[in-house]
């Protein structure tokens, strides 16, 4: 076995590997040598497939040194790391990242010129790795970007998935997912090191033991297990020199073939076996905010969060470390309650493996974890059934519940008497059936706690977790989220890079405050122009992107009205539809004439989860509203509905930047940050949105006069809530919103049938969850006053300038100095 114990040395091993020199000349002898050795061709004879796979691998030459580099330096200091665990990473493609990080954009596209090879079609040849949901998937990958290019000593924890995120099509407007094959010609930009695999168990039982010591001692007799073999991806930092690690599991049957079913000549049996291990990691589960409580996920869960404890434990600390120290030297953060069973992981390998006793246990595990929660949405809180934990995971099950028997303790010390909450704040909840409130379990073990944006975590401070603060509050913060200005400025919007760069140097790219210089810029007309330009460049690199991937044709001149996201009630894209119809419903009735309708292009960009019924019938609405829209000659080309398929970050990396207007638009108090919003800003959009999430923190940085506000506040719709909210009401009293659902139930957008959006229209007007009929009115006066400023188009230049030189706070780079210093207590490496 080959392994860590196994160290040879040489002198010349020393400096690592040799960097390939930094000159077309060396990018091209190295880009040749991939291209012969490693892919076995000729360039005369190679692929598009050859070009970019030896592009890729030449690309990670150059990072080689300095990844060894630094993994050799973070064994060696005793420095704190943080240990990021999360189910989701929404990577997006390597190449420009990675093109970026080692200075080589330029470089790459001479060297490939003259060997007569376009770089551009080479990145198009890559297939995003599509490990996330959505938001907080993303969110991982900026941070983890972030903390490489900070230099902070840290490593991410994941799952490979073999199929990520699903491709959707559309079928007459339906949406119909499809496996999203991304591994299927291979990843260059993985390491597997199936030598290095843990075996993780699950099952069986447990039994109580008396320890040469005399002590009374519990083990776990686990009935099977699988093997997490890691995968290494390297996360470079922007042009500092650090590469840092990212590392996802992916499950392997313990032995090929179980020999002795094997023997036994049932072959058919044994593969199955080996199938049934495999299936853990074979798939991301599509829900966003709304998550099944399927064993399949369980399993994933403790799977990656098993094997990255072990593996923190056993590679980075060694055999030799005292565990007691473990939280010097690392912190845990848990993206959600997904990792949270690594909480009685920890306490079960420091008491069982490890000799400790309860107490010594508790107070490592206590300061080893700090926990974000993302959302509001009480079915967003995971809850596993304790018949269903105590089946796989019977150990943690009883750790568990040792941990909320002290616990309770503690709230029954506080609170003598109040029974009541104590039974709200227990980690088991006893209806509708006994269960693991995870997030409970998470508050009660974490250092800190925090919420993603100002308005997120006062909620969670008021409502959601409002018991846990009241017993603890110097446990709660806040970090506001933020995305990574490299890809999401830097790369994806190359021609604002420019002009930025040329007006105020290119400190902004890792000090995004910095653009705050720019405010001035609004107000000088030739900047203006130049931002205009750039916008139209955008928009036209959009148009033919649509064509070619999507056979979307993008009208000129059009305001880009920009709604992408994931497809969910209370993200409200059923207001934004409304909005439409609407429009087209004025137009055609005769109420207003087209030409006083602002030339506009909605467009939408959203995956649904595939069981969620309402949100696929408002894909489907939606794509039915386009097709009807787009070909009425009444509304003389003024308003277009483009819906490209597949909205993912390599698609984003093109809309945003090309947007004008950004909607963000869900109902006050159930969103509880938002990064879309943070992006379009800062690319230069004008946001209209509620008074949620971070939209908050967005307008109050950019001024009431560059953001489109409107809706109801979270107070106020908890006090219609609290009144009794009867949608038909705003129905009946709102001509211009009956019209608009008059207009579905027409059948108008149905081929005639006046069913098909019953379920749609039904929800609105008996339940309206999210309260979109409430928001209606407001949201039209709100985009008429979007109109008007988009007649003036030298005002709306300067807001759009001000959103981004006001926006440059929305960095992960400031979210991770804020971790470091609210929640981990870690300090940079230099
Ligand atoms: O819905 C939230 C977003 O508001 C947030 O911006 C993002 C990152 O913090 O996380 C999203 N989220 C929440 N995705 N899944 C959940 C489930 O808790």
């Amino acid at each position: 076995v080959l392994g860590p114990a196994n160290k040879p040395t040489h002198p010349m091993a020393l400096a690592p590997v040799a960097t390939p020199r930094h000159s077309v000349d060396g990018f091209v002898q190295e880009f040749l040598h991939e291209l012969n050795t490693t892919q076995g061709v000729t360039l005369s004879a190679s692929t598009i497939n050859d070009q970019y796979k030896a592009l890729a691998l030449t690309v990670r030459n150059y990072l080689m040194a300095r990844w060894l580099e630094t993994t050799r330096n973070s064994i060696k200091s005793k420095s704190k790391a943080v240990a990021y665990l999360s189910a989701e990473y929404l990577l997006g493609r390597q190449l420009g990242n990675a093109l970026l990080a080692a200075d080589l954009a330029d470089i790459a596209q001479e060297g490939l010129k003259q060997c007569g090879i376009e770089l551009w079609q080479l990145r198009a040849q890559e297939v995003e790795p599509g490990l996330g949901n959505g938001g907080l998937g993303r969110l991982a990958a900026c941070f983890i970007d972030s903390l490489a290019t900070m230099n902070v000593p840290s490593v991410g924890y994941g799952i490979r998935y073999e199929y990520g995120i699903f491709r959707q099509t559309f079928v007459d407007g339906r949406q119909v997912e499809q496996p999203d094959t991304w591994l299927s010609l291979g990843s260059p930009w993985e390491f597997p090191h199936p030598e290095a695999a843990v075996t993780i168990n699950f099952g069986g039982t447990t039994e109580k033991y008396t320890d040469e010591d005399g002590r009374e001692r519990t083990r776990w007799l686990p009935e099977w297990d699988v093997q997490a073999i890691p995968y290494n991806y390297m996360v470079p930092g922007y042009l500092n020199g650090r590469v840092n690690t990212l590392r996802l599991w992916s499950a392997e049957a313990t032995r090929a073939f179980d020999l002795q079913i094997f023997n036994s000549g049932d072959y058919a049996r044994a593969v199955r076996a080996q199938t049934f291990a495999e299936n853990i990691s074979k798939v991301l589960y599509p829900e966003d905010s709304t998550p099944q409580g399927k064993e399949l996920r369980l399993q994933q869960q403790y799977f990656f969060v098993a094997a990255s404890i072990r593996d923190f434990i056993n590679q980075v600390l060694g055999e030799d470390f005292d565990l007691h120290n473990l939280s010097d030297r690392i912190i845990f953060q848990l993206n959600d309650t997904h990792p949270v069973i690594g909480v009685p992981e920890l306490m079960r390998v420091l008491i069982d493996e490890e000799g400790f006793g309860w107490d010594e246990a508790w107070e490592v595990t206590s300061k080893c974890f700090a926990y974000t929660c993302h959302t509001l949405l009480p079915e967003a809180l995971e809850v596993w059934p304790t018949e269903l934990l105590g089946r796989l995971l019977p150990r943690h099950l009883e750790i568990i519940y040792a941990i909320n028997d002290r616990f309770l303790e503690q709230v029954r010390d506080r609170f003598p008497g109040d029974e009541v909450r104590v039974g709200r704040m227990s980690i088991i909840a006893e209806y509708p059936e006994r269960a693991v409130r995870m997030a409970h379990l998470a508050s009660v073990a974490a250092t800190k706690i925090n919420g993603v944006a100002e308005l997120h975590s006062q909620l969670l401070r008021d409502k959601v977790l409002k018991d846990f603060a009241d017993l603890w509050p110097e446990k709660f913060t806040n970090v506001t989220n933020g995305v990574t200005p490299r890809r999401f400025l830097r790369m994806a919007n190359y021609k604002l890079s420019g002009l930025l760069t040329e007006t105020i140097g290119s400190g902004w790219v890792t000090d995004l405050e910095r653009l705050r210089e720019l405010e001035p810029c609004a107000d000088d007309p030739e900047f203006r122009e130049k931002f205009r330009e750039v916008k139209a460049f955008n928009k036209r690199r959009l148009t033919n992107l649509l064509r070619a991937r999507d056979g979307i044709d993008l009208p000129e001149g059009h305001m880009l009205d920009v709604m992408v996201k994931r497809l969910h009630e209370y993200k409200r894209q059923s207001l934004k539809i409304l909005h439409v119809i609407s429009l087209y419903e004025q137009v055609i009735s005769g109420k207003i004439s087209a030409d006083e309708i602002t030339p506009r292009t909605v467009v939408f960009g959203a995956k649904a989860a595939p069981g969620y019924r309402l949100a696929k019938d408002t894909i489907h609405l939606i794509n039915k509203v386009a097709s009807v829209v787009n070909e009425d000659k009444r509304l003389d080309g003024r308003l277009k509905v483009a819906f490209p398929a597949n909205y993912n970050v390599t698609l984003a990396e093109k809309l945003i930047p090309a947007a004008d207007l950004s909607e963000q638009i869900s109902l006050a108090g159930k969103e509880a940050s938002g990064t879309g919003n943070m992006k379009f800003a800062l690319n230069g959009a004008l946001t209209i949105g509620t008074d949620d999430g971070a939209n908050v923190e967005i307008r109050e940085l950019v001024g009431d006069d560059h953001f489109f506000l409107f809706g109801m506040t979270e107070p106020e719709v908890e006090a219609l809530q609290a009144k009794g909210y009867h949608p038909g009401e705003y129905y009946q009293n709102n001509p211009q919103l009956k019209a608009a659902v008059d207009l579905i139930q027409s059948g108008i957008f149905s081929g005639g049938d006046r069913g098909t959006f019953d379920s749609l229209t039904s929800s609105w007007l008996y339940h309206d969850r999210f309260m979109v009929f409430a928001d209606f009115d407001s949201y039209i006066a709100a985009q008429k006053k979007v109109e008007e400023k988009y007649a003036d188009q030298d005002a709306w230049t300067r807001s759009a300038i001000l959103n981004m030189a006001r926006t440059g706070y929305f960095s992960s780079d400031r979210s991770m100095r804020d971790y470091m210093t609210r929640i981990w207590n870690i300090t940079p490496d230099f």
